[in-house]
C-alpha cells in the first residue's frame, strides 16, 4: 500500500514537472501535438501573458477544490450519524452565510482584473510598424500587405499526395503567411463569403473573420522563431471544406522580409490584378 502511494505521488510530481508548454514538428516548428496535454509554446507577448494566467488560474483552482473537497470530508467524518446522535436544529448562520457570499466575490473580482488587463493588451496595438489584412474565403485564406503595395496572395492547403518530406497533413499550404520578427503587426481580418476564424494558438490569436465587417488584433512574434513556422486552423464552421484551411505562417528575420517582399511582389503581381480585376467588376455591378 506505501509503495502504490509512493508511485502515485510520483507520477503527479512527474506529470507537474512535464507540464510545460509543447512544442511540436522537427524543425522546432510550432503545431499541436498527438496527446498534447498543455497550450502550444508561447511565441508572442499575448501568448506569453495568456499562457502565464493560465498557469496562475490552474493554481487558484486547485486551492478551491482543496478547501472544498477537505470540507466535504470533514463534515462527513465529524457530523456521520454515528458520531452525531442528535442532529443540530440550526438553520442558520448569518456571520456564516455572509463570509461565503463575499468570499468569492473577491476571488471572483481577483480574477477579472488581470484578465480585463490581458483582454485589453491583445485587442491592439498602439504602434504598429505594419498591417497584415486576413480574408477568408470558402475554402482558402487570402493575405493582402496593406503597406507594401497592396501585395496579395492567395494560401491554398496542399493535398495529402504532394506532401514534400516532414511536410505536415493537412497544415501544409502552398503559400505561407511571411511575416518578420520583433514588429508590432497589425492584423485586420474580413470574410468575402461567410464567417471563418483565424486561430493561431501559439500566437493566442482565435478572431472571427465576417463578411462586410472588419475586425482587428496584433501580435509580434519572439526573435527565437526565426526561421520557423507556426500553424494554426480556421475555427470556425464554415462550410463542407471548413477542415481545409490551414493557417502556415514563415517567420523571417526582418532583413529576409524585406528581401522576400521584393520577390514577392514580382511573383503575385499577376493576383494583384486578378484582385483589382475583381474589385473593378463589383464596382461596375454596384453602379449598374
Ligand atoms: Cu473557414
Amino acid at each position: 500500500m506505501q509503495n502504490k502511494l509512493k508511485i502515485l505521488l510520483l507520477a503527479i510530481v512527474g506529470a507537474m514537472i512535464t507540464i510545460e508548454p509543447a512544442n511540436a514538428g522537427p524543425n522546432g516548428d510550432v503545431r499541436a501535438e498527438p496527446w498534447q496535454m498543455w497550450l502550444q509554446e508561447p511565441a508572442s507577448p499575448t501568448a506569453d501573458r495568456i499562457v502565464a494566467f493560465n498557469a496562475q488560474l490552474l493554481v487558484v483552482e486547485a486551492l478551491i477544490l482543496i478547501f472544498v473537497l477537505g470540507l466535504m470530508g470533514y463534515i462527513a467524518f465529524r457530523f456521520s450519524a454515528k458520531r452525531n446522535r442528535i442532529p443540530s436544529k440550526t438553520t442558520h448562520h448569518v456571520g456564516l452565510e455572509v463570509v461565503w457570499t463575499i468570499l468569492p466575490i473577491f476571488i471572483l473580482v481577483g480574477l477579472l482584473v488581470p484578465s480585463l488587463n490581458h483582454l485589453y493588451f491583445a485587442d491592439r496595438t498602439p504602434d504598429a510598424e505594419m498591417t497584415l489584412k486576413v480574408t477568408g474565403n470558402q475554402w482558402y485564406w487570402n493575405y493582402t500587405y496593406p503597406d507594401y503595395d497592396d501585395l496579395t496572395f492567395d494560401s491554398l492547403p496542399v493535398s495529402e499526395d504532394d506532401l514534400k518530406f516532414g511536410e505536415p497533413r493537412m497544415l501544409t499550404v502552398d503559400n505561407k503567411v511571411i511575416l518578420p520578427v520583433e514588429t508590432n503587426i497589425r492584423l485586420l481580418f474580413t470574410s468575402t463569403d461567410v464567417i471563418h476564424n483565424w486561430a493561431l494558438p501559439s500566437l493566442s490569436i482565435k478572431l472571427d473573420s465576417v463578411p462586410g465587417r472588419i475586425n482587428e488584433t496584433w501580435t509580434r512574434i519572439h526573435g527565437k522563431y526565426a526561421g520557423k513556422t507556426i500553424y494554426g486552423m480556421c475555427s470556425e464552421l464554415c462550410g463542407v471544406n471548413h477542415g481545409f484551411m490551414p493557417i502556415a505562417i514563415q517567420v523571417v528575420s526582418k532583413d529576409d522580409f524585406a528581401t522576400w517582399v521584393k520577390k514577392a511582389q514580382i511573383e503575385f503581381a499577376s493576383d494583384k490584378s486578378r484582385l483589382i480585376g475583381e474589385i473593378r467588376i463589383a464596382d461596375a455591378m454596384h453602379n449598374r
